[in-house]
């Protein structure tokens, strides 16, 4: 592996230990259940009322790839991923009171990463993005102060519910986006709850619209109200990675601003139109299709787009040893996008190299 031809995955999940053992004894969701049957997996329910679906109540499997750090590194060589930025997956602990227990669990976390990018198996390979104890902005601004003492994390998780879930755009969140942007830590945002919409209906749809809608609606939601806070004009040096390229920004930032130009009282808050902060962030290529892609990079120089795998989830549903379909279509979507040969080598891996300041690992030996 060259650093032309790299692969790096920047959306990738993990459930510590730590975390599962915190679902394992919770009583409503999130949480992790038994097994249906001796020898079945234990059963993860995390999204809200997950737990009353007719096809999601009795949850997802959750196997070794969830927790085990080797599952982790048999997915990249099976796909010829040579570095992953892994992530905590939903819902962190934003659910969490702000107590000394939830700001002593959110440390055990990061170390546990750290140390798991660290183990000398992972041959250099990994590198973490921290987890926050929302709830306390004093608490998470300490633990940002951790996380950037902690040499393999690169960032923080950071879903869409803020502090008590006044959103993102809370004016209390200042300090903590401060501290992140001190340490040029990136904020990975990445969506839990998808929007409770009229038209989002009471279908019986399992996962699949609250997946494939409600996750980058919440996204949109999400950055829409953080760039109209004036966040941007605050802390222009935030840096920030959106999951699922964006949810639907790069297609609805036109709207947004003739919106926005429309509403004199919206607009002078802002020095700038909302696609202008747009423009600054990163987006992951997690889309599955080359005209998301394409729309992404249309919208974005594509040194901002980065790869992303959003492993263990969407596993192959017939034989384990498959390659998985989420992977093929991320890749066969920045193939085909259209786009020039350096633009592609960039989302594979160069832009993740660049802006997550990684080495490869075989520079490190
Ligand atoms: O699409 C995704 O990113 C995810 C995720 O991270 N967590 C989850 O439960 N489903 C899909
Ligand atoms: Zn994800």
């Amino acid at each position: 592996m060259t650093q032309d031809k790299c692969l790096v995955d920047v959306h990738t999940h993990v459930y510590l230990p730590e975390y599962l053992e915190l679902l394992r004894r919770r009583e409503q969701v999130p949480r992790v259940l038994p097994p249906l049957e001796e020898g079945l997996d234990e059963r993860l329910i995390i999204l809200p009322d997950e737990d009353k679906g007719e096809s999601t109540k009795n949850g997802r499997p959750v196997g070794a790839a969830y927790y085990d750090v080797r599952e982790k590194l048999a997915f990249m060589d099976k796909h010829d991923i040579d570095i992953s930025v892994v992530s905590l997956a939903n819902p962190w602990i934003d659910f969490l009171p702000p107590t000394q227990e939830t700001f002593d669990l959110a440390r055990r976390l990061n170390i546990s990463m750290e140390n798991m990018c660290q183990e000398p198996i992972t041959q250099g390979r990994l590198y973490g993005m921290g987890t926050l104890p929302l709830s306390s902005v004093k608490g998470s601004v300490a633990e940002v102060e951790h996380i950037a003492s902690l040499p393999r994390m690169r960032g923080v998780i950071m879903g869409t519910f803020g502090c008590g879930g006044k959103g993102l755009d809370d004016p209390a969140l200042v300090p903590l986006f401060e501290a992140i942007a001190k340490h040029n830590l990136t904020i990975f945002l990445h969506p839990h709850y998808g929007v409770n919409l009229p038209a989002s209906g009471n279908t019986d749809a399992g996962h699949s619209l609250a997946l494939a809608l409600g996750f980058p609606f919440e996204t949109t939601y999400a950055v829409s109200r953080l760039i109209l806070s004036g966040i941007f004009d605050r802390v222009p040096d935030l840096k920030i990675l959106l999951a699922h390229s964006g949810g639907t920004l790069p297609f609805l930032a036109g709207r947004l601003d003739s919106c926005v130009a429309h509403d004199p009282a919206v607009a002078s808050k802002l020095e700038h139109p909302p696609s202008h902060y747009l423009k600054k962030l990163y987006f992951d290529a997690v889309i599955y299709h080359a005209t998301g892609v394409k729309a992404t990079a249309d919208f974005v120089d594509p040194s901002q787009i980065m790869f992303g795998t959003d492993h263990p989830f969407f596993p192959p549903l017939e034989s384990k040893d498959a390659r998985w379909m989420s992977v093929d279509s991320n890749l066969a979507a920045i193939s085909n996008a259209g786009l020039d040969e350096p633009a592609v080598a960039g989302i594979l891996g160069k832009n993740a190299l660049r802006i997550f300041n990684l080495e490869m690992p075989c520079e490190n030996e």
